[in-house]
């Protein structure tokens, strides 16, 4: 199976980032996880990027906050499907971030997800593997099965409430 690297522009982005290293490891999607800055360690975050296909990987989510340009300079350096994190992190509240994760130039796209979106990012991934990986399809079919059956019990739940109070 192909692996997914998850790469953080700062270690202060981590407990966004676990939430994609968790929901990968629900899937079985083994991670390859690093911290690297667009900014800080530019050399390094391209070296990383470059690596990426000889290691076996099928998609990159790549997390950051502020000016956010890392997934953009991994999106740069690859055609992998590269998925883009925004983290809230300074005064903006995220929005800096998801402006400049989902602003790229024509030809070179990144995937953007919702601010702190980590966990639909890990999804996201698993979706792209599972284009070739018919487990991975069904495990994200049960997946479905099972938030339909949840909502389903909710609604059910309310109304049964609701219908014992007017009793
Ligand atoms: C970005 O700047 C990082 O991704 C982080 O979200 C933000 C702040 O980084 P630190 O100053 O906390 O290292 O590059």
């Amino acid at each position: 199976m192909k692996k997914v690297a998850i790469v953080m522009g700062s270690a202060s982005d981590k407990p966004v980032a676990m939430d994609a290293v968790n929901t990968l490891a629900q899937y079985g999607v083994q991670a390859i996880v690093r911290v690297l800055s667009a900014h800080r360690t530019p050399q390094e975050a391209r070296d990383f990027t470059l690596s990426l296909e000889g290691e076996g990987v099928g998609a990159v989510i790549a997390l950051a906050g502020m000016a956010a340009h890392l997934a953009g300079a991994v999106a740069a350096n690859t055609v992998l499907p590269v998925i883009g994190v925004p983290v809230a992190s300074g005064g903006l509240g995220g929005l800096d971030a998801l402006l400049s994760t989902v602003q790229m130039p024509s030809g070179i796209p990144v995937a953007t997800v919702a601010v702190g979106g980590a966990k639909n990012a890990a999804i996201l991934a698993v979706q792209v593997l599972a284009v070739s990986d018919e487990k991975l399809r069904q495990k994200l079919l049960d997946q479905r099965a099972a938030m339909r059956a949840a909502v389903l019990k909710a609604d059910q739940d309310i109304n049964e409430a609701l219908k014992a109070q007017e009793a």
